[in-house]
Formats: structure tokens, sequence, C-alpha cells
């Protein structure tokens, strides 16, 4: 393979005698050569099929435009003009080696061997598709043909090839299975977002054999390149994350899948990632409503004559590969597949709504016993039946932590700091010396491409968890988590086996930015599930669950009660079941719903105030929420004041008072109240935090609600 190891941007600048390539400046002075193909060793059997493999996703295409037009099917983004890249890449992979592709790469798909017949079903909205009509066109993932699904924003998509490279690595190690690449594309437009940074860093710190491949086709929507980048060229920036990258004629189907099938091996080999960036054009709109007028026309004729169909055709033509009756008894055949596929596709039943199959498909089902006992402490006045010992909430999260290593070889822990420093909290302290690095992995300061890389770990049926520093550095890994973690399996199936660990809350003074309580935006979020301990029983065994669980967990753990609350904990490997409250203290005058530190000021609260008979429930799951736990609780006393350490605006005792208005009614003598923490950002100074927090509002709440 001759172009590795050349210099990034060398190569495109022999084949076009040019150094930048400037679509979007006109006029472009660009003489393009004839394409120089080199079949090196391939056959002319595998010449054909190749010739097979670029021109059905072609012809399928130009079917659909026919169609686009008679209004018979929807919205499509159209790869004209760039199949020799989706095709050559997927050609020069395995068959078992995953793919990331994104809206453009029909020829991922139909090279996969994904009959059209059921693709078109999936474009057509069809239950019968991919995503039982949940997802549109290209959005969709199969595990059967190690195809990832992309979400709309693009970037994440190359984080999951981290994690799906990540785990193959992993598997090696352990098993000695084979080594494996995994394929991640992204247009130039996406690798000006942060994701694309964050998954080239981490695939090279890591050492992931990850093949990241640009198709630079000269606009993002409308946008061309010179407002896109400065860099001369976008592989460039290999460079800059230490790893090896290549310029390529992106139309050469023979040079895209030889330059694949080079970098392939050497990312095997060295266990490295590359990043491929493959000029070409885009010969239509973004997508057909879009139009091209942005795009002058000369560069439709200048590309036109580089068609990577057109210019393969010809190649196989004068190699006397293929003869004009052969390319026209081979597109006859394709036709008249494509026209038999779409009979079939066009032949499905109308989607019939089942609202109890749409929510049933939100979380995957749990498929492997942990062999855990699943402890029952739902009822005031539990004491553990076998041994325990009085443990701090923060021992017992880590004794969670360290058995659940010991029963899951493929649990992965990775973080920031997490492994010889312990994390900020010592939570994982001593764990690199017991389990060793390659499952408990610090991570660079990139808590986005993390959580990709998570999901691209369970991909691979690997479980994983992330710590977050502080619950509060969410934000910036906040798109992955409710848009592919949460979604995925509702979307096309595929489960999120992570959790992801959050300390939380403040009362320690640290500030706006480590002290937050950021449950709320999650609890919005289906397909997540979310505990919320507030003792160290709970602690141990809702991380022993959320991590045996197969759906994405966030696992809030409050910052102020790791070394201020201790409990009797059971010494077994336990659960405890997510998705059920705790019925904390029993009372018949006001009940008090809470989570969280809400639980201990409440007890406080009623242990100085034995004349006012309080009951409490502790939530522990937030979603999804125990209702019945909450209707018993409003039968019990009638009067309710939800707390909650969060701001009062959108959290979740608005959701809570909503459905005990809604379904309790008849069982209140006072409307449901809320003790929340104030509208504004947590403030540093004690004095503020202490006014900001609802503590200091709780007796008066109390009172208010006592008086109704
Ligand atoms: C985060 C995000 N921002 C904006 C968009 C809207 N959008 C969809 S595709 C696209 C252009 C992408 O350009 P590029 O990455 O070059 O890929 P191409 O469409 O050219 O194949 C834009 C702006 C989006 N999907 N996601």
């Amino acid at each position: 393979m001759p172009s590795l190891g050349m210099p990034a941007g060398r190569l495109f600048m022999e084949l076009y005698g040019i150094a930048h390539h400037d679509f979007g400046s006109s006029p472009l002075n660009i003489e393009i050569r004839n394409m120089a193909f080199d079949r090196k060793d391939l056959s002319d059997q595998e010449l054909i099929h190749f010739y097979r493999s670029i021109l059905y996703p072609r012809m399928i295409e130009e079917k659909m435009l026919i169609l686009l037009r008679q209004g018979r099917i929807s919205k499509w983004f159209s790869g004209i003009g760039q199949e020799a890249i989706a095709v050559g890449a997927t050609l020069a992979l395995q068959e078992d080696e995953w793919i990331m592709p994104l809206h453009r790469n029909l020829g991922v798909f139909t090279s996969r061997g994904m009959p059209l017949s059921k693709l078109f079903m999936q474009w057509q909205g069809a239950r019968e598709g991919y995503s039982k009509g949940r997802e549109r066109s290209f959005h969709f993932g199969n595990r059967d043909y190690h195809i990832c699904g992309m979400i709309s924003h693009l970037g994440p998509q190359l984080a999951i090839a981290d994690g799906v490279s990540l785990a193959h690595k992993l598997r090696h190690q352990t098993s000695g299975d084979a080594l494996k690449v995994s394929l991640a594309f992204t247009g130039e437009g996406g690798t000006s977002e942060g994701d694309f940074h964050e998954a080239l860093n981490l695939a090279a710190v890591w050492d992931l054999p990850v093949i990241f491949l640009i198709e630079n086709n000269g606009y993002g929507l409308s946008t061309p390149t010179t407002e896109q980048y400065r860099c001369i060229s976008l592989v460039d920036k290999a460079r800059g994350y230490g790893m090896e990258g290549v310029q390529i004629d992106g139309n050469n189907l023979l040079q895209v899948y030889d330059t694949i099938k080079g970098v392939r091996e050497y990312c095997l080999r060295h266990q490295k990632p590359y990043l491929i960036e493959a000029m070409t054009f885009r010969m239509r709109g973004h997508e057909e409503a879009s139009g091209t007028k942005y795009v002058p026309s000369h560069l439709f004729e200048l590309w036109e004559k580089k068609d990577p169909v057109k210019n393969y055709e010809e190649y196989l033509l004068q190699q006397n590969v293929l003869t004009p009756d052969s390319v026209s008894s081979i597109r006859e055949s394709l036709r008249q597949q494509i026209e038999d596929e779409l009979a079939i596709g066009f032949d499905t039943k109308p989607v019939v709504p089942d609202t109890a199959s749409e929510l049933n498909d939100i979380y995957a089902p749990s498929t492997t016993a942990s062999g855990a006992r699943v402890l029952d402490n739902a009822a005031t006045g539990y004491q553990p039946e076998g041994p325990a010992r009085e443990m701090r909430m923060i021992d017992a999260i880590k004794e969670g932590l360290l058995m659940s290593m010991q029963k899951h070889e493929n649990l992965v822990l990775m973080g920031q700091d997490i492994a010889e420093y312990g994390g900020a909290f010592k939570i994982t302290e001593g764990f690199v010396s017991q389990f060793g690095k390659s499952r408990v992995r610090n991570t660079p300061i990139c808590e986005s491409v993390v959580v990709g890389a998570a999901l691209g770990l369970s991909l691979e049926g690997y479980k994983s968890m992330m710590e977050m520093q502080f619950a509060d550095f969410v934000t910036v890994g906040f798109n992955q988590i409710v848009n592919n973690l949460a979604k995925i399996h509702y979307r096309w199936g595929q489960n999120a086996d992570v959790v992801i660990r959050m300390p939380t809350g403040a009362g320690v003074g640290a500030g706006p930015f480590h002290s937050q309580s950021n449950e709320a935006w999650f609890v919005h979020t289906p397909g997540l599930k979310i505990v919320y301990p507030s003792t160290p029983m709970d602690a141990k065994g809702l991380l022993i669950a959320a991590i045996n669980d197969p759906n994405p967990v966030m696992y809030f753990e409050h910052k102020a009660l790791y070394r201020s609350v201790s409990g009797q904990v059971p010494s077994e490997y336990y659960e405890i079941e997510i998705g059920r409250a705790r019925h904390v203290r029993e009372g018949d005058e006001i009940g008090i719903i809470t989570y969280g530190s809400g639980v201990h000021w409440a007890e406080d609260f009623a242990a100085e105030h034995p004349e006012i008979s309080i009951d409490i429930l502790d939530l522990r799951t937030l979603l999804p929420i125990d209702y019945e736990s909450i209707r018993t609780a409003v039968k019990r006393t009638g009067r309710i004041l939800v707390l909650h350490e969060d701001t009062l605006t959108g959290g979740i005792g608005g959701e809570i008072a909503a459905w005990i208005a809604e379904h309790c009614f008849e069982f209140l003598d006072a409307p449901v109240m809320r003790c929340a923490s104030l509208d504004t950002p947590v403030p540093f100074s004690l004095e503020l935090e202490k006014n900001f927090l609802p503590k200091s509002r709780l007796k008066n709440n109390i009172e208010k609600l006592m008086n109704y």
C-alpha cells in the first residue's frame, strides 16, 4: 500500500497537483487527471464483485430519486458520487468488524448484504424495517451486520468505535480472541465537533485500533470547507493526536479498498488508530429538498469526470475484465433485483401503534441471572438477617463496586484519576493493584467520548462504569447520555450496559460547579434509570443492581453523605431492587416524600419534633418512579411535602405533586407542597449555601402544611 507512511496531505497533492482541497472559492484551477487504478493481486472475479457492489447503491439511489419525485418515498440523503468510500471501506473489513456509518453511506448497508426490501421498509418507517418504524432513513443499526446506528448529531459515533476497539483489545488480552478494528465515518463538517477531537485523542492515548474515515465532500450542508476549517488538509490533524494519517482519492474504489485494507493491518499490528481523509464530492444536495444552488456549477462538471462508478467501469472495460455485454447484463440483473426487492419492500402493513410495546421497548430486559440475592428492606424497621457491618456510605459504595468487579470479569471502570490515585473521593483506591489498569482506566478529560466508549463496550458485551469526577461535569457528556445511551434500545434494540456514577450535591461549600443536583435533567429522559441512595445499605445494593442491569443507569451519590452517614450493611453480594421506594418512618400527620440528603433532613427534623407524627418515604429510584409507594404514602397522612435538594422549578417535586393531584386527589387533606433549593446557582459561601438549601425552610414548610 504505497500511501501509508506518506506525510499527511502529500498523496492528494500528487493526485491533483494542489495543496488545498479548495471547493469553496472559485474559479478552481484543478487539472483533474484520469483516475489511476491499480488492481494489485485482485482477481477478475473480485474486481467484478467490487463492480456490482459499487453499482448497486448507485442504481438504488437513481431509483429512489424517481420514487421521490413521484412522492412515493420520504426524505433522502444522497451518497451519489461518494459510493467508493462506503463500498471500498466495507469490502476491506471483515464482516464482524463494526462500522459506524453516517447518513450518506448506503454502500455500507448494501455491501454488508442487508436486503434492500428490508432497508426500504426501514426508510419508509414501516414496522417491518430495522427499527419498528421508530427511526428515519439511515439512523439505525443492526447487531447481525455489525453496523452501529448513527444519531443525528454525527460526531458521537466516533466515540462508540473507540469502545468497540477497546472491547476487542481486552478480549484479546484475556481470552486470546482475534484482534479486530472498528471503523467510524465522519464528514468534514463533523470534524469541527468536539466529539471528533475527543474520539481521536482517546483512541491515540489508549492505543485503540480504530480507523477514522473522513469523507471530505466539500460541503457541510451549504457550508464550504473554507468556512469549516483553516488547516491545509484535515488529515494534518492526525499528527496533533500522535497518530498516522493519509489523504486519498475517495472516488477511486481500488485506492479506497487498498488503503483501508492496509490501514486495517497497520492498526491491528501496531494496535493504534489511523486517520484517513478521503477526498470526494457530493453530487446532489444535502438532501433533495435543500438543492445545490450554493455550489458553483463548474464543480459538478469537474467532479462528474471523476465519477467513481463510471471511472471504475471504464477501467474494467479497458482491462477486458468486463465487456459492454457483461456490463449490460450486470446492470439488468441489478435493475431486476431492485424491482423485486422494492415490490417486497412496498408490501407492508400500516403501522398500528401499540402503546404497551412502545413503552416496553424503552428498556432492555434482564437476561442473565447475577446470582445476587435481592434484599427487601422497603418496610420500616428492617434489620439485615445475615452477617452485616457498620459502614460509612463511601465504604459501602466501594464494597459494591469491588464485589461487582469480582463478579463480572467483563466490567471495566473508566474515569478521571480513578486508577493509581483512586479517584477524587478515593472510591477506587487499591483497585488497580487488584484488577489491573486494563479494567481500571484513567481517562483524559473528555467526558463525552468516555460515555460513548462505554456504549461501544456494550456493543461487544462488556459492562462499564464511568465515574464523573463531579456530577456537574456531566454537562459535557450530556449528549451521549440522553441521545445515544438512553434512546438506543428503543431505536434499534441495542442495550447500553453502562453505569454512570454521579458524585452530587451541595453542603460542602464547593460553589456553583461542584455542588449541583442535576438529576431532574435525566428524569426527563426515557430510557435511563436513575437511582439515588441515601443509606449505606441501599448504596451498596443499588450499585450492584445498577451494574447488573443491562440498561444505562445514572447512580447519584451525595458527597456530603459519603463520610457523614453510617449504617448496617450486609456483607453478602446483594441487590436492592431498582424502582422500589423505602418506607423510612411511620407517621400519620404529615408525609415527607424525599430522597438523598432530604431523607436525613427529614429524619433529623422528625427526631427533633416528636410532637409531630411524620411519615417518610425515600424514593431511592427516580426513574422509573415507584408510584404505588407514593400512593400508599399519600393514603397514610393525606398531607404531603415533597422535599429535595434540587432547585424548585422543574425539579422532580413538581412531577410528583402533579401525579398525586391527578391520581390521589381524594386522599388529600391539603395541597401537595414542595420544599426545594432556591432557584439560583449553588453559592459558595457557607452562609449563602445554607440559605440556598431547603433544610433552612423545612420547618416553615412543615408548619404551613400542618396548619392548612
Ligand atoms: C450537532 C449537529 N449539528 C447540526 C446538524 C445538522 N446537520 C446535519 S448534516 C449536516 C452537515 C454535515 O456535514 P458533513 O459532516 O460534512 O457531512 P455530509 O452531510 O457532507 O456528508 C448538518 C449541519 C446535526 N445533525 N447535528
